[in-house]
């Protein structure tokens, strides 16, 4: 019997976001973003570093569309930054057609090439004038207002030729890592802004989602939908508290936003930890979330072992360990702490997500990046072997959920094309399968790329 494949319709390729890649703040009539303010404060993130320059892909798509044909994808994911289409970012300011037009010179270059684009609207680079004016994410009734309109925007100048939009990458580290812990722009720190922040999110993805099946669906015949992020969460043991623990971190990272958008109710664990902080829906409102996305976009690195207890409320009270009851630890480690490779919880996590919300299955993140490569020479960073092994685990594991199990998995981008600026970890991790010298900005395929192209020629059908 040949070996199984995924689908001719597959869709797979890299994933990029604007203040990670572009540089030139300044280029063209562009403000800031919370981005830009954040990361020139001292302190906020590793060595000081920050997207002034990047890796310069504001100047040097064209470059990067060329190693996307070359790697052979079929599609390209990457982010609007809302600061260059309307540089203060509100209904009432004044669009930058300057900014409008690059991201459609990007459009064109890509179809061109045969590369199918995929855009999210926002990854987390709001425009500093949004947040000075009236607290940003925030203000409900300002910010709900502002992002419809700026994906309106988008859908007016870019959906004859865009299709495939995504409206959030990640809400939870929006709120969580903007509004509690305070490690990402704009840096507050809290238990109470997240969930109203949160709130904001979803409302905001919802009306934008209803707009664009109102005004644009029918004649541009697209999709929309949201990118949620989870790293698949395990019992430590099968003890019956591990076991329930478990559920409840999932509840708190990812139902938070998917019950609400898919089941159209917050989960019960949450609210019955939270309580009065978490903001309510009107039946109106409720009624626009409920269903809002077309597909479940799912970012996803790796997987944590859980145990009950400790006071991390953003967490759902649990414990995270990569270290197993037997002493041995759960796969191998990566560049950043976060991170180990454990490919059997990405199929996990993906018969969870197919079973709980019954929605065809998006993978728009997933990558490595490799121990210390920042100081390795460049003839070790190409033989980039623990990102080969990472990505050959992980796509045999979608794969098997794929074919074996059933899940309806449409795309995988992996993470990412280019080293890039890690936000708060700046330039030391370097997820990209290509790697870019930040003094020359030199481009230099790793070996992962041929790795991804390959098991993609052999893994999907001939139509
Ligand atoms: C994704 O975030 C992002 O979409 C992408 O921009 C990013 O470059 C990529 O993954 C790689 O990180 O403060 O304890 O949460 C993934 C979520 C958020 C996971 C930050 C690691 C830092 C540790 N990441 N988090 S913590």
């Amino acid at each position: 019997m040949a070996a199984q494949k995924l689908p001719s319709d597959f869709v797979w390729g890299y994933a990029t976001a604007s203040y990670q890649i572009e540089g030139s703040p300044d280029a063209d009539g562009r403000l800031p973003s919370i981005w830009d303010t954040f990361s020139h404060k001292p302190g906020t993130t590793k060595g000081g570093d920050n997207g002034d320059v990047a890796t310069d892909s504001y100047r040097r798509w064209k470059e990067d569309i060329a190693l996307l044909t070359q790697y052979g994808v079929k599609a390209y994911r990457f982010s609007i930054s809302w600061s260059r289409v309307i540089p203060l970012g509100g209904r009432n300011d004044p669009v930058n057609e300057a900014g409008i037009k690059h991201y459609r010179n990007i459009i064109e270059e890509l179809l061109k090439n045969g590369i199918t684009p995929f855009v999210t609207l926002y990854h987390w680079d709001l425009p500093q004038g949004l947040h000075d004016r009236y607290g940003g994410w925030l203000n409900k009734e300002e910010i709900v207002q502002d992002y419809v309109n700026y994906a309106k925007l988008c859908f007016t100048r870019y959906g004859d030729l865009v299709k495939d939009w995504i409206t959030h990458n990640e809400p939870w580290c929006v709120s969580v890592l903007g509004y509690a812990t305070g490690v990402f722009a704009p840096g507050h720190k809290g238990n109470k802004e997240h969930w109203i922040v949160g709130h904001n999110l979803i409302l905001a993805h919802a009306y934008a989602v209803k707009l664009y099946r109102d005004e644009f669906k029918a004649k541009q015949g697209g999709q929309i939908g949201i990118t949620l992020d989870l790293n698949w969460q395990e019992p430590w043991d099968n003890s019956p508290e591990n076991v329930a623990a478990a559920q409840r971190g999932i509840d708190f990272k990812l139902g938070r936003f998917a019950d609400p958008i898919y089941k159209g109710r917050y989960p019960e664990s949450v609210k019955s930890i939270v309580g009065d902080r978490l903001p309510e829906f009107t039946k109106e409102e409720i009624a626009v979330v409920k269903g809002s996305s077309d597909f479940f976009g799912l970012n996803t690195y790796t997987t944590q072992l859980v145990t009950e207890g400790g006071d991390q409320e953003i967490q759902g009270n649990v414990k995270y360990t990569f270290t197993r009851p037997d002493g041995t630890q759960l796969g191998r480690q990566a560049h950043v702490p976060w991170l180990q490779t454990y490919p059997p919880g990405f199929r996990s996590l993906l018969n969870y997500v197919w079973k709980t919300y019954s929605k065809p299955v998006y993978v728009t993140e997933n990558g490595f990046p490799v121990k210390d490569e920042h100081i390795l020479p460049l003839e070790q960073v190409v033989h980039d072997a623990d990102r080969v092994e990472y990505y050959d685990g992980y796509l045999n594991a979608l794969l098997k959920a794929a074919t074996e199990d059933g899940v309806p998995v449409k795309s995988y981008f992996a993470w990412s094309l280019l080293d890039n600026f890690e936000w708060a970890d700046g330039y030391e991790p370097r997820f990209g399968v290509t790697y870019v010298d930040y003094r020359t900005q030199k481009r230099t395929p790793k070996e992962s790329a041929e790795f991804v192209r390959k098991w993609f020629a052999e893994h999907v059908a001939s139509s």
